[in-house]
């Protein structure tokens, strides 16, 4: 692929749902101001979402919506799923964006949220077996962090995670280690802002690592603060598969970006928030689930083998 080619190939890569967006407020059993920014995870043969809601107050909280088919037919919790406890410091003013994966070693789903503490936003951990009842296991990490995801196995006998602390008023993506899911050290930078880029001023895990033969595909927001406000896109690094703190490629261009209506309009325009995928090996489909304007959920899917070749086709990252 040339670079045009390449600039073309990212362009045609995910294929909006001509049903999106597929869960608003209003599908809501019980009254929420947005739905957006949803984990997603295939249990069985439906759809799992959990999904960040913003109550009339400002506060979220995560609920689960299920499908058969990933698209149509929801169905929704009647309550909340996962509630902030007021009484607790950690996660005093809400719980947001939620990331899962299946961990296998443990045989459960581990679910990274954001707990939004007394000292300010920061990740939690909670596993379950059936999305009904749910361990906390508490915070992983002192505030401010975000957008975090664990991945379903040790490398070198130790867990690893990738979340967003804010160091210095610097936003980048780090990897971290731990060897019991509780005490986490070895903090490296994985992913910078690049500065000119799309993604010169902040950038996030998206959804959950996807692994593949050639690397584990890892997406990732990526914001530019423009005079009308910051723009949302989505970019994509392949990591090595044994070592994933070693990034492999990085795309230069965004491969998703606002452009429908109920992306660009909203509670917070232009914004697209990945947060959840599932894959179809067998069909070689990926599901991308994403907050559209800090208003719903919309879906958009793609080839996986093409992700694939995109990701290869993308330049190579130098230590
Ligand atoms: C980020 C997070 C997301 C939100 C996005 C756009 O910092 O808070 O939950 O969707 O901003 O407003």
């Amino acid at each position: 692929m040339n670079e045009l080619e390449r600039q073309q190939a990212a362009y045609e890569l995910f294929t909006r749902y001509e049903g999106n967006p597929i869960l608003t407020a209003k599908d809501w059993p019980y009254p929420i101001n947005s739905v957006m920014n949803p984990a997603a995870v295939k249990m069985n043969s439906e759809t799992l979402l959990l999904a960040r809601c913003e109550d009339m107050r400002g506060f979220s909280h995560l609920t689960l919506a299920r499908s058969d088919d990933g698209f149509t037919n929801w169905t929704i919790d009647q309550q909340p799923t996962m509630q902030a406890d007021p009484h607790s410091r950690e996660e005093r003013w809400a719980l947001e964006d939620s990331r899962i994966i299946w961990l296998e070693e443990q045989k459960q789903y581990g679910i990274t949220y954001v707990s939004f503490s007394d000292g300010g936003p920061t990740v939690s951990l909670a596993i379950t077996k059936n999305f009904k009842t749910f361990a906390r296991l508490g915070t992983l990490l002192p505030p401010e962090d975000k957008d975090a995801c664990l991945f379903p196995r040790r490398f070198r006998g130790r867990f690893a995670l990738i979340h967003r602390p804010i160091v210095r008023g610097e936003a980048h993506m780090w990897i971290s280690f731990s060897p019991d899911l509780k005490h986490w050290g070895d903090h490296r930078a994985l992913i910078r802002t690049r500065p000119g880029y799309w993604d010169c001023h902040r950038v996030g895990l998206a959804c959950q690592p996807v692994e593949t033969e050639e690397g584990w595909l890892v997406f990732y927001h990526g914001v530019r603060n423009t005079t009308a406000g910051a723009v949302y896109r989505l970019g994509l690094t392949l990591l090595d598969l044994e070592e994933p703190w070693r990034v492999l490629r990085r795309s230069d261009e965004w491969i998703f970006g606002p452009s429908e209506i109920y992306e660009r309009v909203g509670d917070v325009g232009d914004v697209v928030f990945p947060s959840g995928i599932t894959v179809t090996k067998e069909t070689d489909t990926v599901n991308m689930y994403y907050g559209a304007a800090d208003c719903t959920i919309a879906v958009a899917s793609a080839s996986l083998s093409r992700i694939v070749e995109y990701a290869m086709a993308s330049p190579e990252v130098e230590d």
